[in-house]
């Protein structure tokens, strides 16, 4: 029994031992205890009183370090952070939010500002003062570097996005704007993003930093932004698909082109990307519903081009002609309506625009199907409005995918 070495540390690291014949594993494990316990100094040194001598250890300790991994965690205050310990969490200059392990580790969050270089996984990036908004002008710029040479995407989430919208003649961003830069191209928005999301894609490599920045025009405005920053490793099951600005999973959802808002949203020009629906399995089709409006008496929640402040009709297609989607529109792979085919039309169209959402020319709205694989949609716009199209929201739909039975193949 006394050649057996039995290690319990009482600090923040529990160790569990067995016996094990010298010259094996412990002494490489060594190292690597010495690792595990450096990143727990900030709870309290652990005390290793010895080590084995070589007489002593013809067996020694086999032990297993039982310790919490830097995942992810929600803090007190409702953002999310890394755990870790508290002194790991200051060096790495985050702020300590609530406790996560079971109460062994801090919930550390990574929050910055104009002017700033961030490596973390999980940072915000938040406006100058927040959460008091910003109302100045100038640029805020935020540098992003990999977290781990293996990620190669950056997801952005909306958490908070409220800052001047475009200018009403041709809706373009000429006055606030946020753009990335360092990826694949993305187009700049503004206005009310809130709960919108993006991919970024950071290429593969150690270096290819993006940047993200918050251009504050002239406008007196009450800006306010906090974007989540989600490092996205190459090999993992939840990486955006190729060419997807947005990625959405799940059999159902609700997608939103940016600065939709329903009551005072407008359409933002020079829009051109993909948004894209993971298949989910056993799913052959997917649907597509205009949202609900809840704060117009007409809807206008898809409201692509004309002049919606008088009910317009849906447009279709890529000709040249008034029902037609030459400038403005989004593109649904064969999309047909559901029960309701019009002999006289294509069974199925691809592009859709107008004030009505239909595949078929129509003053009713529509539920809209498409077995296209994969699921992905294309929004384009150009960078004229008036003065044939007017006070257009963009668009607000519900997916629902479609088993593979009932006809969808
Ligand atoms: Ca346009």
């Amino acid at each position: 029994m006394s050649r057996i070495m039995h290690w319990i540390l009482f600090c923040n690291v529990f160790v569990i031992c067995c016996g094990l014949e010298e010259g094996s594993s412990v002494k490489k494990n060594v190292p690597a205890v010495n690792r595990t316990l450096r990143r727990f100094q900030g709870f309290r040194r652990p005390e290793v009183r010895f080590w084995p001598t070589h007489k002593e250890s013809r067996f020694l300790s086999l032990f297993t370090v039982v310790t919490f991994p830097n995942g992810a965690c929600a803090g007190a205050s409702g953002d999310n952070g890394t755990c870790m310990a508290a002194r790991e969490c200051s060096s790495r200059g985050g702020s300590a939010n609530g406790y996560c392990a079971n109460g062994f580790g801090l919930c550390c969050i990574f929050m910055t500002s104009c002017g700033s270089t961030t490596t973390e996984n999980g940072t915000y990036f938040v406006n100058s003062g927040y959460p008091t908004p910003y109302d100045g002008t100038g640029s805020c710029e935020i540098t992003i570097n990999k977290s781990h040479p293996a990620v190669c995407q950056i997801r952005l989430d909306f958490d908070r996005f409220s800052i001047a919208g475009p200018e009403k003649i041709n809706n373009v961003c000429n006055r606030d704007q946020f753009i990335v830069s360092g990826g694949n191209p993305v187009p700049a928005i503004c206005g009310l993003n809130q709960g919108n999301h993006m991919y970024i894609d950071a290429g593969i490599g150690t270096t290819n930093p993006v940047k993200l920045t918050f251009v504050s025009g002239g406008t007196p405005f009450e800006r306010i932004w906090k974007v989540k920053i989600t490092q996205i490793p190459c090999d993992t099951i939840y990486k955006a698909d190729e060419g997807c600005l947005q990625y959405y999973t799940g059999v159902s959802g609700q997608l939103k082109s940016f600065n939709y808002d329903p009551t005072s949203g407008l359409q933002l020009s020079n829009q051109d990307y993909g948004i894209c629906i993971r298949m989910e399995r056993n799913f052959c089709g997917i649907q597509y519903t205009a949202c609900t409006d809840t704060v117009n008496n007409r809807s206008r929640s898809f409201t692509l081009s004309g002049n919606s402040n008088s009910p317009v009709n849906s447009m279709t297609g890529s000709g040249v002609g008034p029902n037609n989607c030459a400038n403005d529109w989004l593109l649904i792979p064969c999309a047909a309506n559901v029960g309701r085919v019009q002999p006289a039309q294509a069974l199925c169209t691809d592009r859709i625009c107008g004030g009505t959402f239909s595949a078929d020319l129509s003053m009713q709205s529509a539920s809209v199907l498409t077995t296209v694989k994969p699921f992905r949609l294309w929004f384009h716009t150009d960078n004229v409005e008036a003065p044939v199209d007017v006070d257009n929201r963009g668009f607000c739909l519900n997916y629902v995918q479609q088993p593979c039975t009932n006809n969808v193949i």
